[in-house]
């Protein structure tokens, strides 16, 4: 279903004459554009096999059609997106939406797609069909110890799968909480929690990074376990140097300062990674850039210079994942949407001048260090981020690559207009 190489060539012929004018004036206007380039190209986004469906909310989900039936159309749907943006070289598994049951296989097919595994998800906030023990009242938090070695033993089998498929990391969110004030013994809850990911961080292979996402509400709308920045890192703390924080840019109250936490969690070496997504009212997982893309830019301009302060790698260091929902548009065109913002925010935060930041700030010139970052962000990157996937190998304008394909038309052809994905 890929597109093939000559086709994306051959549509690149067609708007290259734009596209190198468009290139030219903006890399005679940019300090460094051959060096941004080329960071760019190998800039990687993961994207979660929990996202490739139609998602939904309570009151209804309305199917695309041609969604992936099985981990390995997952993963062909994520090898479509890499080859169009060239962004986009890692899938993140959830377990037990995905379960890789013959390893070598999927290892296999996602070679064959240039993917590789990034984080691995365990999932204690639903019940499975046959489980012993319900997570209605949470589960590594649970008062009841089998409860919370049940939810132990599920992570340790997450790992498992990790191991076999080369991944490096987990990501743990859980749901835990309570709905109502009396419900819970905060203490107790946090100890037990706290055990419970001991016992998980304990069987992490030494080369591991566990990531502690933390939720201010929902599913839980009273206290949640995990529920800010503070307590993540907390956890991460106690636990030790294989643990981090993961910032789910949907997961705070609102108005709150992201790129600020971001900022402390690098100086403190304990961010971990991220799930972007964007929203307007709480966690609507919508497409990464579409709502406050000055935001999503302000994060990333903490992040180049907090991981440029610990010489950081940009690719290696942080997990970068999307986690998002799309209710009405084509998952994989909504998918190519997020990288795009992704790329262009990071782009823009490679631009500012942080020598002339820093004099700003030191002698209190609000004014100043406002236009320094404001011109970064007004000025349209777009051909860079364009260039880059050019050298790669991939399309200029990947959505519309993906239209003049029909490549949704194919995938509803070979899998049909009814199929589900698995996922929320
Ligand atoms: C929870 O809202 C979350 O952000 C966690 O990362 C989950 O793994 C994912 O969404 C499930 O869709
Ligand atoms: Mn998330």
């Amino acid at each position: 279903m890929q597109p093939e190489k000559y086709k994306i060539e051959e549509y690149n012929q067609r708007t290259i004459a734009d596209h190198k004018r468009r290139l030219e004036f903006i890399s005679s206007e940019v300090k460094d554009a051959e060096r941004i380039i080329n960071m760019l190209v190998d800039f990687q986004v993961a994207i979660p096999s929990w996202a490739l469906g139609t998602g939904g909310t309570r009151f209804g989900r309305f199917s695309g059609g041609g969604e992936p039936r099985s981990l390995e159309e997952k993963i062909e749907d994520i090898g479509i997106l890499h080859a169009l943006n060239r962004s986009s070289a890692a899938i993140s598994l959830h377990i037990p939406w995905d379960i890789p049951g013959n390893a070598s296989h999927i290892k296999a097919v996602a070679a064959q797609n240039g993917l590789k595994f990034d984080a691995m998800n365990s999932n204690t906030f639903q019940d499975q069909p046959g489980q012993e023990l319900s997570y209605k009242y949470g589960s590594m938090q649970h008062v009841n110890k089998a409860v919370r070695k049940q939810a132990v033993d599920h992570n340790i089998e997450v790992i498992k799968y990790g191991i076999e498929l080369g991944s490096e990391s987990l990501t743990v969110w859980l749901s835990d909480g309570s709905c109502f004030p009396g419900q819970l013994n905060f203490r107790k809850a946090f100890e037990n929690t706290l055990e419970s990911l001991q016992e998980v961080y304990t069987a992490m292979p030494d080369n591991w990074k566990m990531f502690v996402e933390y939720k201010a509400f929902e599913p839980n709308f009273y206290s949640m376990t995990v529920g800010d920045w503070g307590q993540s890192l907390l956890y991460a703390n106690k636990l030790g140097k294989k643990a981090y924080t993961l910032v789910d840019l949907g997961h705070h109250l609102p108005n709150a300062n992201i790129e600020q936490i971001v900022a402390l969690l690098l100086m403190e070496g304990k961010l971990g990674g991220f799930h972007f997504n964007d929203s307007t009212y709480g966690d609507e997982d919508l497409t990464v850039g579409s709502i406050r893309p000055y935001q999503l830019f302000l994060i990333f301009n903490e992040l180049v210079d907090g991981m440029d302060a610990k010489g950081m790698s940009h690719t290696t260091d942080l997990g970068w994942m999307i986690d998002a929902s799309h209710n009405v548009k084509d998952p994989l065109e909504d998918l190519l949407q997020s990288v795009e913002a992704i790329m262009l925010s990071y782009a823009q935060a490679l631009t500012v001048d942080r020598k002339k930041l820093t004099e700003a700030q030191d002698c209190n010139d609000v004014v100043v260090a406002q236009e320094i970052l404001q011109n970064a962000f007004r000025t349209d990157l777009r051909p860079l981020v364009a260039e880059a996937r050019l050298r790669a190998g991939g399309a200029l304008k990947p959505v519309d690559l993906f239209r003049q394909e029909n490549i949704r038309q194919q995938l509803i052809k070979n899998r049909g207009s009814k199929t589900v994905s698995t996922g929320l």
